[in-house]
């Protein structure tokens, strides 16, 4: 390692800080990504929130899931961004103006995006309930969230398995999760930007452009989305430019219909089609995405039905889904460990394989790592019985965050925050492995 961050005496100021960062970024009834860089609530953003929150303040991390399920769509889609009213609609772009959700069938009057994020929520559900069961039954959080759950996971499952292989496809980089990673760029090249003069970004008020997405990324993540919107989200009609079996959507998804099936026994229904659903999504994504040459899992191109040769962070996520055959657990530890990941020497996990000759130590989802990415890859390596190598992951996201600030990511080499401060996630991630 080449420039150590020093190491904290104790952990009491961390955790009273990232507890500080959560309140602050607190708006009544969810939590903001950002307050600079990210003013509405987003998806995946509040599950992880969910995590944290529940240590201190149970209810608001109930509170927080249920903001976002009063925003599930007819079909069960969770939407990735839901607006708040109360925030310039100029703040952020792409905002209401360009999604015109509540337009569309099946919409909520709540303006939202079209797009989904990776769904996490059914894990954060049971761990908020956990955290107090008797504040959750009183309120009847999980009773009344488990039919939303069932229905985003159906919707999943069903209106998204546009390759036919039982696998659910993401139609545009946004519901990755991971924007700009290198995964996308083969199935993205064949998108014709929207051309930049077209938009004004907005994140470019808040962020250095070096560590964010390109304009030329952006005209075709708006040309996707547009074209989406004009055929009313409806995912059947949508001539889809980009479809993309993402390893790590359908990894969350078979830990997210497991957390389903304990979420079922706790309120007295049957588990049994949540484990079905779980084996099934896990069959077909080891025979499909798991790739031996490579050690890690790819995406496939639905469209083409090829597979995408590029190892990134989600190539290494599935390690969550408990089971996985010994040989493919082993392979994608080795993975971790190897000059790709460097996984006892890096700081947390890098977004993308350290070697690649396109590696940037700053510019978003293609190198820097990410709290949420490392959090995950701990939950899978203490799922495999990877107690010391999930501890050491552990002691390395709490000493990048001492560092300060709670940045939204960090260069893997030196540990240094990039992207926005006092990031929820971060924060919220932080505190719960102080617990
Ligand atoms: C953007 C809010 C979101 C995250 C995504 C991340 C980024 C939005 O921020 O996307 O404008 O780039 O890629 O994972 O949910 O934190």
């Amino acid at each position: 390692r080449p420039h150590p961050v020093p190491l904290v005496e104790t952990h009491a100021d961390l955790g009273h800080q990232a507890g500080q960062v959560l309140v602050d970024n607190w708006r009544d009834t969810h939590t903001v990504p950002s307050d600079t860089l990210y003013p509405h609530q987003w998806s995946w953003d509040s599950a992880f929130v969910a995590f944290g929150l529940r240590h201190i303040c149970p209810r608001r991390a109930q509170v927080e899931l249920e903001t976002l399920f009063d925003a599930q769509w007819a079909d069960g889609r969770v939407p990735h961004i839901v607006f708040d009213p109360r925030v310039d609609a100029d703040a952020y772009f792409p905002g209401p103006k360009f999604w015109q959700s509540s337009g569309a069938p099946g919409a909520p009057t709540v303006e939202t995006s079209g797009l989904i994020q990776p769904p996490v929520h059914a894990p954060a559900a049971w761990a908020v309930h956990r955290a107090d069961p008797e504040e959750s039954t009183r309120r009847g959080f999980l009773e009344r969230l488990y039919p939303r759950l069932a229905a985003w996971h159906r919707y999943l499952a069903t209106d998204r398995d546009l390759g036919g292989r039982g696998l659910a496809a993401i139609v545009h980089p946004w519901e990755s999760g991971m924007d700009n990673s290198p995964a996308w760029d083969l199935p993205l090249s064949r998108v014709e930007p929207l051309p930049g003069h077209s938009f004004v970004r907005r994140d470019l008020h808040h962020a250095a452009p070096a560590d964010r997405p390109t304009d030329a990324d952006y005209g075709r993540y708006l040309k996707l989305a547009t074209r989406y919107r004009d055929h009313g989200y409806r995912d059947a009609d949508t001539p889809h430019e980009f479809a993309v079996e993402d390893p790590c959507t359908n990894a969350l998804l078979v830990a997210a219909e497991l957390a389903m099936a304990r979420i079922a026994e706790e309120i007295g229904a049957d588990p049994t089609p949540h484990h079905d659903t779980a084996a099934r999504i896990a069959g077909a994504l080891v025979r499909l995405l798991f790739d031996p040459a490579m050690g890690a899992f790819v995406p496939r191109d639905a469209l083409t039905g090829e597979r995408i040769a590029s190892v990134t962070v989600g190539g290494v996520i599935p390690l969550i889904v408990p089971g996985l055959p010994e040989e493919i657990t082993e392979a994608v530890v080795d993975t971790l460990c190897g000059p790709w990941f460097r996984l006892t020497d890096a700081h947390m996990v890098p977004s993308y394989r350290l070697t690649a000759p396109d590696y940037s130590p700053r510019r978003y989802w293609r190198g820097p790592a990410w709290y949420n990415t490392a959090w995950l890859v701990r939950e899978g390596l203490l799922t495999h019985g990877y107690d010391n190598l999930a501890q050491a992951l552990r002691a390395s996201m709490l000493e990048t965050a001492a560092s300060g600030g709670f940045r939204e990511y960090v260069d893997p080499w030196n540990g240094r925050g990039r992207g926005s401060g006092r990031f929820s996630w971060t924060a919220s991630l932080v505190l719960d492995l102080l617990r």
